[in-house]
């Protein structure tokens, strides 16, 4: 059976996937820093699934709590096949003149670097059996920008990058490297970026149908049960009425 570790995983995109991934049979370590959120979804699948499920608590901001919560995976989950890097966040919206710091620090320490420290934890173990495969969850943002976006979007280019230099890097070790780059997608993230208000949050997808965690999943779906020769560089993924990251036809 295979093993998948999946960042994020008790909310939106990251719980989609853990679901879906779970039908298809594949064994789960799931991280996030909600314990309690994480734990329901474990006893969730493996009763739903058959599956085995692992919870990981940790801060992905933390580097030595990652280090030691995936050193302390047990043998039986150790080979991770699937990594998916998908824990990350967007914190305020503002012009950088007028940027909050704070929230600056928490976007480039949780999707930048804490995509690298898990990364940097999982892929030995990958290179050694000669096999693997890492979906990182990039952003329409990673190769378009937005006015009061800026930091956001510098994460998210940043993901672009390094997901290049993965694949790059990791080609000679038969690991795949997917990125794949949502457009609005209606989960906890608007309600996360504009600190729990919850009008402001239902605003940015007013108007038009956006896209659902459960449609980035399915492409995650479709990204791991390809054949063994064949990878996904890269997927962009919008709802039907967002033509570019500014341009979304809303009805009245
Ligand atoms: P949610 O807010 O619904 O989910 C975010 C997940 O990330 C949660 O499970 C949260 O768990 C976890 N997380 C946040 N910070 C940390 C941390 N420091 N350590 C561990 N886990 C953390 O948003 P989405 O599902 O939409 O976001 C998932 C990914 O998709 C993000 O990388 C986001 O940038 C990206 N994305 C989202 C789009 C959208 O429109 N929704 C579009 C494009 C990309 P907890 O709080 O329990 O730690
Ligand atoms: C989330 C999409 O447009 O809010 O990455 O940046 S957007």
């Amino acid at each position: 059976m295979k093993t998948a570790l999946v960042t994020g995983a008790s909310s939106g995109i990251g719980y989609a996937c853990a679901e879906i991934l779970a039908k298809n049979g594949f064994n789960l370590i799931l991280n996030a820093r909600r314990s309690g959120r994480i734990e329901e979804l474990c006893s969730k699948l493996s009763h739903e699934f058959n599956v085995e499920c692992l919870p990981l608590i940790f801060d992905v901001r933390d580097r030595t709590g990652v280090i030691n919560a995936i050193g302390s995976i047990p043998e039986n989950f150790g080979n991770i096949n699937l990594l998916i890097n998908n824990a990350g966040l967007a914190a305020g919206l503002s012009e950088l003149a007028d940027g909050d710091m704070d929230d600056w620090d928490q976007m480039i320490d949780t999707n930048v670097k804490g995509l690298l420290y898990v990364s940097r934890a999982v892929i030995p173990g990958m290179k050694q059996r000669g096999h693997g495969h890492i979906i990182n969850i990039g952003s329409i943002a990673g190769a378009e920008v937005y006015p009061k976006g800026n930091v956001y979007c510098a994460t998210k280019h940043a993901v672009a990058s390094l997901s290049k230099a993965m694949r790059m890097e990791l080609v000679a070790d038969n690991i795949k490297v997917t990125l794949i780059a949502p457009g609005a997608a209606e989960t906890e993230f608007s309600l996360v970026r504009f600190k729990g208000d919850e009008n402001k949050a239902k605003s940015i997808y007013k108007g038009f149908e956006p896209l659902t965690a459960l449609d980035i999943a399915n492409c995650v779906e479709f990204c791991v049960n390809l054949p063994e020769h064949v990878n996904i560089d890269e997927l962009v993924v919008k709802a039907t009425a967002q033509a570019t990251v500014g341009l979304i036809h809303r009805k009245p």
